[in-house]
């Protein structure tokens, strides 16, 4: 748990624009913006400027800031004009987790498989 920007996380550092990014949405409190390495047409990660590891221990300590991720998710998604996509948070190396900074991948535009690889 944390809420405090952290000095060795590369997210932290796009919310404070000392690494660039596409941006294609900010609120107050939450950046979205084009993954560098997309899997579908539509592969946005979208943020809470504050720091948080993982997705659930941002809805544990600030349920509201998790409820504007998943908002801003859908508001990417609507830009596109995605009518069908998918909202993922990998959890942990084991599921994938690279950056430790809560973040929602929204990736659209394209077939997904069940069950994801
Ligand atoms: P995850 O593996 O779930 O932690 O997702 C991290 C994502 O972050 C991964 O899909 C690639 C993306 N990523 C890593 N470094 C950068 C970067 O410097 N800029 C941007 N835009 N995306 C990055």
């Amino acid at each position: 748990m944390s809420g405090e920007p952290q000095d060795d996380c590369l997210f932290c550092k796009i919310v404070a624009g000392h690494v660039p990014a596409t941006i294609v949405r900010e609120t107050d409190t939450t950046v979205a913006f084009r993954d560098i390495n997309p899997q579908a047409p539509t592969h946005v990660l979208v943020i809470p400027k504050t720091h948080y590891k993982d997705a659930a221990t941002l809805a544990t300590a600030e349920p509201a800031l998790a409820a504007d991720v998943l908002r801003e998710a859908k508001a990417v998604a609507d830009e596109d004009k995605l009518e069908s996509y998918r909202i993922v948070f990998n959890t942990g190396a084991g599921a994938g987790q690279t950056v430790f900074h809560a973040h929602a991948h929204v990736l659209g535009g394209r077939g997904m498989q069940w069950p994801p690889g």
